[in-house]
C-alpha cells in the first residue's frame, strides 16, 4: 500500500515511517518470493505503525487482549512462533544524473529478517541493536517502488546451538542480538517482540557524501574551548551499467577525483556563528577521505549538569558542496565539556568519580531500564517526561543498563538538553555469549561500532561500559558450582569493546563491567559496587572464589547495611515499593484487587517473594491489607533509599555516586522502580526531592546512639548557613531546639555537631511553638521526631524518626482540605497531630503532584499543585487523601 506518511524533510532523505501491511503465516508455509513480490495483492493485510511493533499493531485492532492486563500477556506467547511480515510501497524520482546512490536504512529490526526491494532480497539482519544499510541503487526504480521485510522466529536461531552455563531468565538468548529483558527479568514479563522498531529512510546520496562526522571536545577553560571536528567524506561513482527507466544505459565509469568542499560551522543558541571554516579536499571514487579541524571557541559556554550550571549546547554544522551544489549536511547539538573518570585521588587514595570540565562531581541518580516491553512503540514523550521527573529529583546521572537497548536518540538528546549525564552499558547482561565464534563476534563488533558511532557526538555521554554485574556473577556462579566452562563472553569486554572504543572514541572513559574492579570484583575499594545485601540478601564481605551465601532473614536483607558499604560509587542498590494504587487497578481485575491475590503476585517477577516481606517486617511491620501493602512497601523504599543515599553522600568524597536500581518501568509491575509505569512517582521519588538536594542537611543515627549532623554541599560555593534541630512530639511540642553555625565547604561535607540521644530526650529545653514552657522532663524516642532546618532559602527541611515505624504509635490525624480546581491546587492544614507519610491520589496517569508522601506538620498549611504532564483534564472527583495514621 502506499506510505501515507512518507515525506522529503529534504532532498536526500525519504522517510517510509507510517503505515505499512502486516500479516502473519507460520513458519514456511508461504514462498518468500510470492509474498516479497513487488505486485502482491496485499489489501486483504492489517495495517501497523513503523515504528513499533506487531503487539501493539494487534492490540489496536483488538487481536489480542493488552499483554500486560491481568494474565494476558500469555494470550500473545503464539506470536513469537510465528513468521511475521511488512510490506510498503514509496513513489521515487531518480535523478538523469548518474552519480547518485541510494541506500535504504532501517535504525531497528527486531531482529532475524531478510529485506527485499521491488521483490529483489537486498541482505539479511540478526541482530536488534544495529543500524541496517542496504544500498538499492540496483534494484529502485523511478516511479513506484514496494518494499518487504519477512521476520523470523527466534527458535531456529538459538535451538541448535550450544547451552551456556548461565544466562539469567531463559537459556535461549546468548546467542541473539536482541534486548535480554524480552526474554523476561526479574522486574517484567516475558514478550518477545517482533517488527520494525526504528525509523526506515531512503537515503540519496549525489555525488558524495558524509560518512561520519565526530566532534570532541579537546579542551575547556573560561577563555577558551577547543573542539575538534573529524569529517569522514566519501566519493561515489558511477554504476557502470544502470537499469532504471526501464532501460538500460552504458556508462562510462569515472576515473578522476571529485573535488569537494566542507565547511564546519558552529553555531550558538541563538543560532548566531561563533566559527566557521572550510576545507578543499579531492577523494577518489568509491573512497573515504577524513578530514580534521579544530575550532576554537573564545568565552565559550561550557556544557554542565543542571545542578552545576547550564547544559548550554551549540549547533554543529558540517556542509558538503560539489562546486555550487550542496550535496551532504550534518547537524548536530554539541557541548563544551571535557569529562574523565578519575579512579585515584591527590593523596593516592582510591577513587571512582566523574569529572566533568575539571570539576570532581558526586553522581546522584538511577538505572534507566527500556521505558516499555513493547520498545519500538513508545513515544517520545515517555523519554521526556521520564528524564524531566529525573532532573526534578535532581539527578545528574542515568545508567542504561545492559539488558534493555541502546536507547532512542531522544533520550540521549533530552540528556543533552536537560544536563544528565548517561553511563552507557553495552548490550550485554548477566549470561556467557559466545566469544568464540567469529560470525557472532563479527555481529557484536558491528553492532558495537553502530552504537559508538551513533552516541558519540552527545555531551550527556559520559562513560562506556561493557556489561551488567557478568564480570562478577562469573566469580561468584563459578564459586557456587553453577559455572564450569570458561569466562564465555570476556572477549567482548576486555578486547573487541576497547579495540573499538580506541579508534572510534578515544577520550571517554570505559569500564568494562558494572561492578568492577578488586578482588571480590564487588570490591568497596576498587571500582564500583552493586549493592545487593540490601534486598536479595547477599552477604558481604566476601573474597575472590568464596562461595556466595544469601541470608534470607530480616536481618540479611535489611537496609542497614547500605551503612557498612564504604564503595566508591554505588552504581545499583535499591527495593521494592508497590506501583501506585490507580496504575496497579487498572491492570488487575477488581475481584482480584487485594493484598496476597495471585494477580498481585503475578506482577512480581523477583525470585522469592519473601524478601519483601522480611524488610517490611523488620521495618513497618507486614501489611495486613492492600491499603497497607502500598503505604508500607512506599515507605519502606523511601526510607531505606534515604538512609543509604544519605549514607553515600556523607561519605563524600570517597564516595563519589549513587544510582539507584531503577527508575522507571517498562510495565504496570511490582518492582524496584521509583517511578511506576503510568509515570506516576512513588514516594521515594519525592522523598529523592530532598535525599538527592545539592544542598542535604543529613542525620546520622541508630537507636539508643549519638545524633551526627551532617550538612553536604554538591554546589561549587561555600556559605555559612545557621542551622537549627528541633525535636518534637506528635502533637508538635518542641522538646529540644538547638542551633547551630555552619562553615560549609564548596563541594564538600562536613559533621557539623554530635549529640547523644539521651541529651536531646532528657533535655530541659521544652517550649512549645508558641513559646510555652513545658514541665515534662524525659521523653521516650518513640515518641517524638526530628525536623532539621536551616536559614538559606534553597536548602530543604529534613525529617527523622529516632525508631522504626512499627515501634511508633501514631494517633490518628486529621487536617482540613480545599481544592482548587481553577488554580489545580490541594491545601491540607495539619491539625493538632503530625499526619505521617499524607497522599494525594487520583486515579489518573502521568500527574505531576508539587509533593506528595510528605509528612504534615501540626497546623501546618501545605499547598499541592497537580497538574497532567499533557496538560489533560483532572479527573478530581476521585481525589482521595490519607496518611499512614489515617488510612482511607
Ligand atoms: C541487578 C540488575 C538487574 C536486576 C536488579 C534487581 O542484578 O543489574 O539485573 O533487575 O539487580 O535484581
Amino acid at each position: 500500500m502506499d506510505n501515507k506518511n512518507a515525506s522529503y524533510p529534504d532532498l536526500s532523505c525519504l522517510s517510509l515511517d507510517g503505515t505499512w501491511r502486516i500479516q502473519h503465516y507460520r513458519p514456511g508455509e508461504m514462498k518468500a518470493v510470492d509474498l516479497a513480490a513487488p505486485g502482491l495483492d496485499d489489501r486483504y493485510w492489517i495495517t501497523g505503525l513503523v515504528p513499533g511493533d506487531i503487539h501493539t499493531s494487534l492490540m489496536k485492532r483488538e487481536l489480542i487482549p493488552h499483554p500486560y492486563y491481568g494474565h494476558q500477556d500469555q494470550l500473545s506467547r503464539w506470536i513469537e512462533q510465528e513468521e511475521w511480515w511488512y510490506r510498503t510501497t514509496f513513489d521515487y524520482e531518480l535523478s538523469e544524473e548518474v552519480t547518485e546512490r541510494h541506500e535504504l536504512t532501517f535504525e531497528g529490526l527486531d531482529t532475524f529478517a531478510t529485506v527485499y526491494v521491488n521483490g529483489h532480497e537486498v541482505g539479511q539482519t540478526a541482530n536488534m541493536h544495529r543500524t541496517y544499510i542496504f544500498d538499492i541503487s540496483r534494484v529502485v526504480r523511478n516511479g513506484w517502488n514496494s518494499v518487504a521485510v519477512r521476520f523470523y522466529p527466534l527458535q531456529p536461531h538459538h535451538q541448535e546451538k550450544e547451552l551456556f552455563d548461565w544466562s539469567s531468565y531463559t537459556k535461549e538468548r546468548p546467542w541473539l542480538r536482541k534486548a535480554a529483558m524480552n526474554f523476561g527479568w526479574d522486574w517484567g514479563p516475558r514478550i518477545i517482540t517482533v517488527g520494525i522498531w526504528g525509523s526506515v529512510t531512503i537515503r540519496r546520496t549525489r555525488i558524495a557524501r558524509l560518512d561520519q562526522v565526530y566532534v570532541y571536545t579537546r579542551s575547556v577553560s573560561s577563555e577558551e574551548a577547543v573542539l575538534e571536528v573529524q569529517t569522514s567524506v566519501r566519493a561515489v561513482s558511477r554504476l557502470r551499467y544502470t537499469s532504471y527507466n526501464e532501460h538500460t544505459h552504458a556508462v562510462a565509469d569515472t576515473t578522476t577525483a571529485q573535488a569537494l568542499r566542507a565547511e564546519v560551522a558552529l553555531l550558538d543558541h541563538e543560532g548566531r556563528e561563533v566559527t566557521r571554516q572550510h576545507t578543499l579536499t579531492a577523494v577518489d571514487h568509491n573512497r573515504t577521505d577524513t578530514w580534521n579541524v579544530q575550532l576554537h571557541i573564545p568565552q565559550p559556554h561550557l556544557w554542565w549538569t543542571h545542578d552545576l550550571g547550564e547544559p548550554y549546547l551549540y549547533h554543529l554544522q558540517v556542509l558538503l558542496y560539489s562546486g555550487e551544489e550542496l550535496v551532504d549536511r550534518y547537524e548536530h547539538e554539541v557541548g563544551l565539556r571535557t569529562i574523565e573518570l578519575q579512579l585515584e585521588g591527590e593523596q593516592g587514595e582510591p577513587l571512582f568519580a566523574f569529572v566533568l570540565n575539571g570539576v570532581r562531581i558526586y553522581a546522584k541518580g538511577a538505572n534507566w531500564i527500556p521505558v516499555d516491553n513493547l520498545i519500538g512503540s513508545a513515544g517520545d514523550a515517555r523519554y521526556v517526561e521520564l528524564i524531566e521527573l529525573a532532573a526534578q529529583a535532581h539527578m545528574n546521572m542515568l545508567r542504561v543498563w545492559a539488558g534493555g537497548i541502546y536507547e532512542k536518540d531522544i533520550f540521549y538528546q533530552q540528556c543533552d538538553r536537560q544536563g544528565i549525564l548517561v553511563w552507557q552499558d553495552f548490550a550485554f547482561a548477566n549470561a556467557l555469549f559466545p566469544d568464540f565464534n567469529q560470525d557472532f563476534m563479527a555481529n557484536v563488533r558491528a553492532e558495537v561500532m553502530d552504537n559508538v558511532k551513533r552516541l558519540r557526538n552527545h555531551a550527556s555521554l559520559a562513560l562506556w561500559c561493557g556489561n551488567n554485574e557478568i564480570d562478577w556473577l562469573y566469580d561468584m556462579k563459578t564459586a557456587a558450582g553453577d559455572i564450569r566452562s570458561p569466562f564465555y563472553g570476556e572477549a567482548i569486554y576486555h578486547e573487541l569493546i576497547p579495540d573499538v572504543l580506541v579508534d572510534s572514541d578515544p577520550y571517554r572513559p570505559y569500564w568494562p563491567s558494572s561492578p568492577y574492579g578488586g578482588n571480590d570484583v564487588n570490591d568497596p575499594d576498587i571500582g564500583d559496587r552493586h549493592n545487593w545485601q540490601v534486598w536479595h540478601g547477599s552477604v558481604y564481605p566476601r573474597q575472590y572464589g568464596d562461595k556466595p551465601i544469601l541470608d534470607y532473614s530480616i536481618e540479611g536483607v535489611s537496609f542497614h547495611h547500605y551503612k557498612q558499604d564504604l564503595a566508591l560509587f554505588s552504581s545499583e542498590f535499591g527495593m521494592h515499593a508497590a506501583a501506585n494504587r490507580y496504575t496497579l487497578s487498572r491492570y488487575i481485575p477488581e475481584e482480584s484487587f487485594y493484598w496476597g491475590s495471585e494477580e498481585m503476585d503475578y506482577r512480581n517477577k523477583d525470585t522469592n517473594h519473601r524478601k519483601g516481606i522480611l524488610l517490611m517486617e523488620g521495618y513497618t511491620g507486614i501489611p495486613q491489607n492492600i491499603d497497607q501493602y502500598l503505604d508500607y512497601s512506599m515507605l519502606t523504599q523511601a526510607e531505606g533509599l534515604k538512609y543509604g543515599i544519605e549514607h553515600y553522600r556523607r561519605l563524600k568524597h570517597r564516595n563519589s555516586g549513587s544510582l539507584i536500581w531503577q527508575l522507571n518501568d517498562s510495565w504496570p509491575g511490582t518492582s524496584w522502580a521509583i517511578v511506576d509505569y503510568e509515570l506516576l512517582p512513588k514516594a521515594a521519588y519525592f522523598y529523592a526531592r530532598t535525599f538527592y538536594h545539592p544542598l542535604l542537611l543529613s542525620l546520622d543515627h541508630e537507636p539508643g546512639q549519638d545524633m551526627n549532623l551532617w550538612i553536604i554541599n554538591d554546589t561549587l560555593q561555600a556559605f555559612t548557613t545557621q542551622l537549627e534541630m528541633k525535636v518534637m512530639t506528635w502533637q508538635g511540642e518542641v522538646v529540644f531546639r538547638r542551633s547551630f553555625a555552619a562553615e560549609v565547604p564548596a563541594n564538600g561535607a562536613i559533621q557539623v555537631e554530635q549529640i547523644s540521644e539521651a541529651e536531646v530526650l532528657s533535655s530541659t529545653d521544652k517550649t512549645t511553638e508558641s513559646g510555652q514552657e513545658q514541665s515534662i522532663t524525659g521523653w521516650q524516642a518513640h515518641e517524638v521526631f526530628v525536623v532539621l532546618s536551616a536559614d538559606h532559602p534553597d536548602i530543604p527541611d529534613n525529617h527523622y524518626y529516632l525508631r522504626s515505624p512499627k515501634e511508633l504509635h501514631l494517633p490518628t490525624a486529621d487536617w482540613q482540605i480545599q481544592v482548587d480546581e481553577q488554580e489545580q491546587t490541594v491545601t491540607l492544614i495539619g491539625s493538632a497531630v503530625l499526619a505521617r507519610m499524607v497522599k494525594l491520589e487520583i486515579a489518573q496517569g502521568r500527574l505531576r503532584f508539587s509533593d506528595n508522601y510528605f509528612d504534615l506538620l501540626p497546623g501546618q498549611r501545605k499547598v499541592v499543585h497537580i497538574r497532567h504532564a499533557g496538560e489533560e483534564p483532572i479527573n478530581w472527583s476521585s481525589l482521595q487523601v490519607s496518611a499512614l495514621n489515617r488510612p482511607l
